[in-house]
């Protein structure tokens, strides 16, 4: 089942049918059993219309917290340690990836947050710019994890290299997330060899692509979000983004105009341009 938030409301496409429903966002997050809720709404609901969701779709996002975890992938261990080398941040990095406690960070509150099609930013103060392809649990206020979209943690390397203290500044700002198109409601996480596809393509050539597979993720999903929840309440749930496993190489970085493309399988297809 994929649900959407849409300019015309919650819509929910499931069984070949497009549906729009009479349930608040937020109130999916604060059930204590998604899917089902939505189960019922569906069979409750009227409306059997695909047009709602090419209506617009928006960030899948309403009152919730968007949480992250770093450093869950080997590639991103290495690409921090290279980049904080001369800040003498390697070794936090090199720490974090081995240790039982795992990095979660405030990523961004919704008005930062932009949905597919929409423009992802880049700091005004900042050189160097990537993006960062994850997947995105979406868990209940009890900490339930019901469904996964697709994100993009944009991030600042240069500010982040220069001194792992200023982690927050390199990745929350605005714009510099982005979440969609929709959460796909599930009891059962993308298996292991699910593909997460990052394309940028710069006046329409393809600057940079590269892929991973979720086998490569270090962490459990349940488990950083049993860490996330620790000591931690979420009346209203909240998003946690799971790492990157995709840098492009040092020399690169984002330009405006440039179009962003993350696919991750049997999960969905995100599409944001770099604003000028
Ligand atoms: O510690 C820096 C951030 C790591 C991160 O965002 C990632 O690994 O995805
Ligand atoms: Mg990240």
């Amino acid at each position: 089942m994929k649900l959407y938030r849409t300019r015309a409301g919650t819509v929910i496409e499931a069984g070949g049918k497009t549906v729009l429903v009479s349930l608040g966002w937020d109130e999916i997050f604060r059930s204590a059993e998604p899917s089902a809720l939505l189960r019922d709404a569906v069979i409750g609901a009227t409306v059997d219309s695909p047009a709602l969701i090419e209506a617009g779709v928006l960030a899948p996002i309403g009152r919730q917290e968007v949480w992250a975890a770093g450093v869950t992938y080997y590639r991103s261990r290495d690409a921090r340690m290279a980049e904080s080398q001369a800040a003498a941040g390697a070794d936090f990095y090199a720490r974090v990836y081995e240790a039982e406690r795992p990095e979660l960070f405030f990523k961004n509150s919704a008005h930062r947050v932009v949905g597919p099609g929409g423009q992802v930013r880049v700091r005004a103060d900042s050189r160097w710019n990537v993006p960062e392809p994850e997947l995105v649990l979406a868990v209940n206020a009890a900490g339930k994890i019901f469904g996964y979209t697709v994100g993009n943690d944009m991030s600042s390397r240069d500010i982040e290299g220069e001194n792992p203290l200023y982690l927050p500044q390199a990745k929350v700002y605005d714009g510099s997330c982005a979440l969609g198109p929709c959460i796909v409601v599930t009891q059962q996480p993308p298996s292991p060899e699910s593909v997460i596809r990052l394309e940028i393509v710069r006046r329409g050539e393809v600057a940079f692509a590269g892929e991973t597979t979720l086998a490569q993720l270090k962490r459990q999903p349940t488990d950083l979000v049993g860490f996330l929840f620790r000591d931690n309440s979420f009346p209203d749930g909240a998003f946690l983004m799971t790492g990157t496993g995709i840098v492009p190489p040092n020399d690169f970085t984002l330009a405006g105009g440039d179009e962003i493309r993350i696919d991750i399988e049997n999960v969905g297809r995100l599409v944001n341009t770099v604003a000028t």
